[in-house]
């Protein structure tokens, strides 16, 4: 059963003051006609984050709205969830009158979790079909992605013959249940805390744990997570929230029950590597990292196949970018082919990825203010990109923004690399390590500076607490 995940549209989104709304329009109209091509017949999942804020503007609704649409007349099963950014309430409204046209929409959390169950009609169409070895069968129409990224089966209708062997092996080592797709909205601790609070809640791993034992999953189907979470050992970029820094991290090894977690809030797009939670596998455990993810300049081509036990952990990254930071990311759309559930349990998940091709792309130039400005080096190159301008010069050229605007005119940030500049590294530097320190760091830090001693790790925690609650209100 095929998916397009996607996450982190942030409609309404200002980048350096720059409105991006008709970016967004240009990007979200580029998606539909790769859904269109795709023919997703799992559905499409928005992994949270759909707005920039928790109250979005009018014309940002708007858009969405447009887009929703859009996606339900192409008979499109739509699973959405909250993200940080969005009112978890504003996403939920109308939610149960939206079921009824396959738009799912995450409901506030109150204990349970919003469970779809979709039958898989696509396999068991090819699985019979291939068993009666139908004539016909080829013309059922495959896209030449999901040849690609659906293994033997689609494959096989085509070839004919030489198909036999590996598809009647498959259907009998293998069955096709349903795919639960479990819709849980971002959480905090405090969010979980409220409805289980016999259980012991302390970080951002223990409410999800607890959300997902709660869940009731049924181990016979195919189960699929939509979240919005930051897994430990997955790369940040800038335009991301930081909500207490470093503390808001989950472990991967809570998303055990499931074959594929699509998530959203980390805006490059990545796969975090499963870790089975160390008391359940101690064999397992050696001097490894938690997690790892791949390098966040993601090919756009990239292709990976689930060959270890445990779930596909992916974050789909959004659709543009959104901070210098992303500049040398490949954006992309996420194609998930949650194949059969074997014999011994392991369900194939086969990842690839569509380009996404934006109406202005974001990229930084650097050079003097003569080459910057020199015909021959910015003929022929999109001068209308959203550019990030770092000048050489020693010194400073009057009014060089409104001079490099005239060919630039999407110039975002402009500044200078020069011994001036280079000067003040050591003032940049400690502001810097100021924003990498988390609140507590730096509440211990002033703790030290008036006490003239450390805090007392009873302290610590209960200073710890203070925060949470407040940062969770
Ligand atoms: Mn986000």
């Amino acid at each position: 059963m095929k998916f397009i995940h996607l996450a982190d549209l942030h409609i309404g989104k200002r980048v350096n003051a720059f409105p991006m709304l008709e970016d967004q329009r240009y990007i979200l109209k580029q998606i539909l006609t790769i859904l269109r091509e795709e023919q997703p017949d799992g559905g499409v999942i928005l992994a949270g984050d759909i707005y920039d804020k928790a109250i979005p503007s009018a014309e940002a609704v708007e858009l969405f709205d447009e887009f929703l649409t859009q996606l339900a007349a192409l008979r499109l099963r739509v699973f959405i969830i909250a993200g940080n950014h969005d009112s978890p309430e504003r996403i939920a409204f109308g939610n149960r009158l939206m079921d009824r046209s396959g738009i799912y929409l995450s409901p506030v959390y109150d204990g349970h979790v919003k469970r779809i169950t979709c039958p898989d009609t696509a396999s068991a169409v090819t699985l019979s079909a291939a068993n009666a070895v139908d004539p016909n069968a080829g013309t059922r129409p495959v896209t030449s992605a999901s040849v690609a990224l659906s293994a033997a089966n689609a494959v096989d209708l085509n070839a004919g013959t030489h198909s036999v062997e590996s598809v009647s092996t498959s259907a009998a080592a293998s069955t096709c249940p349903p795919v639960d797709v479990y819709l849980l909205p971002f959480l905090k601790p405090a969010n979980v805390r409220r409805f289980y609070p016999e259980e012991t809640i302390e970080s951002y791993t223990d409410a999800m744990r607890v959300a997902i034992a709660h869940m009731d999953i049924d181990p016979t189907h195919r189960n699929l997570l939509v979240t919005h979470q930051f897994v430990t050992g997955a790369s940040r970029s800038d335009s991301e929230d930081i909500s207490i820094g470093g503390s808001d991290n989950v472990d991967a090894s809570v998303f055990a029950p499931f074959d594929y977690v699509a998530l959203g809030h980390l805006h490059g797009p990545q796969q975090v590597r499963f870790q089975p939670a160390p008391e359940e596998d101690a064999s397992d455990q050696d001097a490894t990292p938690a997690a790892s993810s791949t390098d966040r300049s993601e090919s756009p081509a990239s292709t990976v196949e689930n060959t270890t036990v445990g779930p596909i952990i992916r974050y789909a990254g959004t659709p543009l970018k959104y901070s210098f930071s992303e500049a040398r990311h490949h954006k992309s759309v996420t194609v998930v082919e949650i194949g059969e559930k074997k014999a011994d349990g392991v369900v194939d998940v086969c990842i690839g990825t569509r380009e996404l091709r934006p109406l202005h792309d974001m990229r930084e130039i650097r050079g003097s203010y003569e080459e910057l400005t020199l015909r021959a080096n910015y003929e022929g190159t999109a001068t209308d990109d959203y550019i990030h301008a770092t000048l050489t010069d020693e010194i400073e050229i009057p009014d060089a923004a409104r001079h490099l605007q005239v060919i630039y005119p999407n110039l975002m940030k402009l500044d200078y690399d020069n011994a001036r500049t280079r000067g003040q590294g050591s003032e940049r530097l400690e502001l810097e390590q100021l924003e990498e320190k988390s609140p507590l760091d730096l509440f211990s830090e002033l703790f030290e500076k008036q006490n003239h001693k450390d805090m007392t790790e009873e302290q610590a925690r209960y200073i710890e607490a203070q925060m949470e609650k407040i940062w969770e209100a």
